[in-house]
């Protein structure tokens, strides 16, 4: 007889791939155990769920040694004996406990870790890889990968406004071919960057990406196209930007400060509109601050039958923002991240809420990560057809392809997303 019943809930502090403080918590059910590393992001959206850091001296304060406790303290006496089956029962006892919006009382990150091990504990319970115990029966997709190649904004130590230049290899068959094919573009682009800033040009950010000592958008862009090219991908491999805005948006005086201008949202809009006319740019995170629903609106209403227009820290994948953003129509996408709202079942809910509007929908790393490759499942699990993973270096990044090379290998009948989720792009 299996035994799905909660018997122990265990976290330790390890590191994340910046070499910050984080929690690693295992769950033990009578037959298995499931584990979950959490996540920590930079460029943070501020209505994001609370990430409880110890504060003192300790790793500058950034230690985790409260969260920790939390769970073995706290949560752990509330979920032992439960059935880790009971994901929502599970996260609404946590979340019951927390009682407080932003999880700020036992901590996002201490409330996620045991929601997601349970979940993995469950799974493995049951004998079922994670996509499938969270994703059913029925048929697969296998995701596009959005991989962030050139890294600027609070990832880099260069002067890039714009975050993150990324591209997505849409035009193929499979998973396996997407990825050969952005992997030899992301070796071209070294090789292009190395010949026009040289050899200390090709350092990488904190995704994974180049970090090349670019100051202007064009730039990026100019040497992203060419390398695509120069690859031979041009009809089938595309560019995504992550703006962040937030991070170059000055409040006092309503302005966008980006490649050495000054501009009020309406300038930044036709920018970017003179930008999708110039490059092959079929998605947008993030162009404007993150309560600026009005301009996520203009834009999605001038651009978005072109292009899919995320939103990532206006949303924080939390329901009652993404409501917002579906009635003010100020996007026709979907960052998720499941430490931006500290459960699954959070999480799940505003997978559901953003598809049945019919956005799309992306998921989502951050940028400080660990080898945990929880997310490659989910993407695979609610058939999101999109999944933002940095580039395809460093083990915490390519942890994530590597788990999709296997889960599709495991997937003879699965599909490729492919163009198809662009469905409001020209390409
Ligand atoms: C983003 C993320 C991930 P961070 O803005 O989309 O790329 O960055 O984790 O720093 O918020
Ligand atoms: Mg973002």
């Amino acid at each position: 007889m299996l035994d799905f019943k909660i018997r122990s809930i265990k976290a330790i502090e390890v590191l994340d791939s910046r070499g910050r403080p984080t929690l690693k918590t295992v769950v033990k059910t009578g037959s298995g155990e499931g584990y979950f590393i959490v996540p920590a992001g930079a460029s943070k959206g501020s209505n994001e769920a609370l990430e409880l850091r110890d504060g003192g001296k300790r790793y500058g304060g950034l230690g985790v040694l409260k969260a920790v406790f939390n769970v073995n303290a706290i949560i752990s006496k509330m979920i032992i004996g439960e059935d880790s089956r009971e994901q929502e029962k599970i996260d609404k006892i946590m979340i019951e406990a927390d009682s407080t919006e932003n999880k700020s009382r036992l901590g996002a990150n201490s409330i996620l870790s045991v929601s997601g091990a349970v979940a993995r504990a469950a799974a493995n319970t049951a004998g079922l890889a994670l996509y499938r115990y969270l994703g059913g029966s029925g048929s697969w997709i296998m995701p596009v990968p959005l991989m962030n190649v050139i890294n600027g904004g609070l990832h880099a130590g260069n002067e890039l406004g714009i975050q993150e230049f990324m591209i997505a290899p849409i035009r193929f068959d499979s998973f396996k071919e997407a990825l050969t094919a952005a992997v030899e573009t992301y070796m071209t682009l070294k090789d292009v960057i190395k010949g026009i800033y040289g050899k200390n040009a090709v350092n990488i950010g904190d995704e994974g990406g180049f970090a090349p000592p670019m100051r202007n958008t064009r730039d990026a862009l100019l040497v992203l196209s060419e390398s695509i090219k120069k690859a031979g991908y041009s009809d089938k491999i595309f560019i995504l930007l992550d703006c962040a805005a937030t991070n170059f948006y000055d409040k006092e005086r309503n302005k966008y400060l980006l490649d050495g201008l000054e501009m009020e949202p309406g300038d930044l809009l036709e920018y970017y509109s003179e930008l999708v006319d110039e490059y092959n740019i079929v998605s947008i995170e993030d162009p404007f601050h993150e309560e600026d629903f009005e301009s996520f609106a203009e834009l999605t209403k001038r651009l978005g039958n072109r292009i899919q227009i995320v939103g990532d820290d206006i949303f924080v994948t939390n329901v009652r923002r993404i409501e917002m953003g579906i009635r003010k129509r100020a996007a026709n996408a979907v960052l998720i991240k499941p430490n931006q709202v500290g459960t699954i079942t959070e999480t799940l809910e505003a997978i559901r809420i953003a598809t049945r509007a019919g956005y799309s929908v992306v998921i989502s790393h951050r940028s400080g990560e660990t080898e945990d490759s929880f997310i490659s499942d989910l993407s695979v699990a609610v058939r999101a057809g999109q999944i933002k993973a940095g580039a395809p270096c460093r083990g915490e990044r390519v942890s994530k392809y590597n788990r999709l090379l296997e889960i599709e290998d495991e997937l003879p009948d699965s599909r490729y997303y492919g163009e198809r989720f662009f469905r409001q792009a020209s390409l």
